[in-house]
């Protein structure tokens, strides 16, 4: 389990192909015995293998075909940066390039630009300025499993997120390069994986043009001082802080600049929020109007302390977590142990971006034998918090409601 995975040296990054040995990028290491850990979610049908894939250590498994692997969420107080080998994978298409051979690999800029460009790694990184962003990934469907009651669709628990440095070019600065015709309105990204039946729409997301124009939206070419890991989207990915994962296109090759909407399933029939303000319905009512799912709600974890723990009564005890937004950047985080009657302040850590997790901390003395309902409640700086309640919609998006965590003391 702990055997070391050999890393992606930038020497092979450069040169030749990648290849991750002859069981493939699919395949989990070793065998996946019944007797294989497992962690168990506190939902219906929430047991999890732990299994590791090429250079990733064991996760929760929800599916192997595509994978979509989940962060074990104690991972998320041991560092406010996700190692990449514990990073969350999720693919919705099964036919994910097992290699990619470096000197063919090209990235295309066509569509509605003057100049359509063909690029290698080599010439992004070295022909265009690199840049540097910490910035969270969170799938919009993160924390579905929770959804009362239940909805359809990948049974994630907290762990569909994380955050890392992100390194690469500014998109901004290859549309510019390429050129941008007066006609045109979106972007629209594409990689290398494909649908195994024909049926299935190759998945493609867009971005209105003016969104894909801001500084902080990167391809990139690099995750926490690394290559990125295959199933986090090797060679290149975009990084559209802010938004949900979603429009995080990995093993991105061709970026289209389109003088019309986007018509592509992945747009306009996946990735819909009912149209109101709040993006929510009754439970079980159907859509009617919708809209695509954009950026993030501003959200809070407590990451120390877990469900069911006993803590030693009168000690001072320090609850710790992570709070995140859009972009805006956090305030404040609020916390409560009597499940929200009062609140406290809780302390911020250091600030790592606007777009990063931010670490906060806040103690308290139990008393002995006592129940505490602990909760965090995170502000960003233009006064949007979390959810007092929570909403509800038929795909089991936007999840940002108050969690609670149960603890008792000695
Ligand atoms: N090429 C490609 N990019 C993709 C996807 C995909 O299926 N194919 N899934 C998207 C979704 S829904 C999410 S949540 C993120 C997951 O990124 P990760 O696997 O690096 O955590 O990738 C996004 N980019
Ligand atoms: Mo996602």
């Amino acid at each position: 389990m702990n055997e070391k995975k050999p890393g992606i040296g930038r020497r092979q990054l450069l040169q030749g192909s990648l290849a991750l040995g002859l069981t493939g990028l699919l395949t989990p290491k070793g065998l996946w015995a019944k007797d294989s850990p497992t962690v168990t979610l506190p939902f219906e049908r929430g047991r999890r293998p732990l299994v590791a894939f090429p250079q990733k250590r064991p996760l929760m498994v929800m599916t192997t075909r595509p994978p979509q692997l989940e962060t074990p969420f104690h991972i998320f107080n041991e560092d406010i940066f996700t190692p990449n080998d514990a990073f969350f994978v999720r693919w919705h298409l099964a036919n994910i390039p097992q290699k990619i051979d470096m000197n063919g690999f090209r990235l295309t800029i066509r569509g509605r630009v003057n100049h359509p460009l063909s690029l290698s790694l080599h010439e992004l990184q070295t022909q265009f300025e690199q840049v540097e962003i910490a910035a969270v990934a969170q799938c919009a469907g993160n924390s579905r499993g929770f959804f009362q009651p239940r909805v359809p669709g990948g049974q994630w628990g907290n762990g569909a997120m994380g955050n890392a440095n992100w390194k690469g070019i500014r998109l901004r600065d290859l549309l510019l390069k390429a050129g941008i015709e007066g006609d045109a309105v979106q972007v629209r990204f594409d990689g290398l994986d494909q649908p195994v039946a024909q049926a299935t729409p190759d998945l493609r997301k867009s971005l209105r043009l003016d969104d894909a124009l801001q500084e902080e939206v990167l391809i990139a070419h690099s995750m926490n001082g690394e290559a990125l890991p295959m199933l986090n989207g090797f060679p290149l990915r975009l990084v559209a802080p802010g938004w949900y994962a979603t429009y995080w296109v990995k093993m991105l090759n061709d970026i289209e600049v389109l003088n019309e909407a986007d018509q592509n399933f992945w747009t306009t029939q996946a990735y819909r929020l009912p149209a109101n303000p709040c993006h929510c319905v009754k439970p079980g009512e159907a859509l009617t109007d919708t809209v695509p799912i954009g950026k993030m709600p501003v959200r809070s974890f407590i990451t120390n302390l877990e469900e069911g723990r006993t803590i030693p009564g009168g000690e001072s005890c320090t609850i710790k977590g992570i709070a995140f937004d859009q972009g805006y950047g956090i305030d404040r985080v609020l916390v409560s142990v009597d499940g929200g009657q009062q609140w406290l302040s809780a302390r911020l850590g250091k600030d790592y971006g606007d777009f990063s997790f931010r670490p906060w901390e806040a103690k308290f003395i139990p008393k002995p034998g006592q129940a505490y309902a602990l909760q965090s409640l995170a502000i960003n700086r233009i006064g949007e918090s979390q959810r007092f309640g929570a909403r509800w919609n038929p795909n089991g998006y936007l999840r940002n409601v108050i969690e609670t965590v149960n603890i008792q003391a000695s």
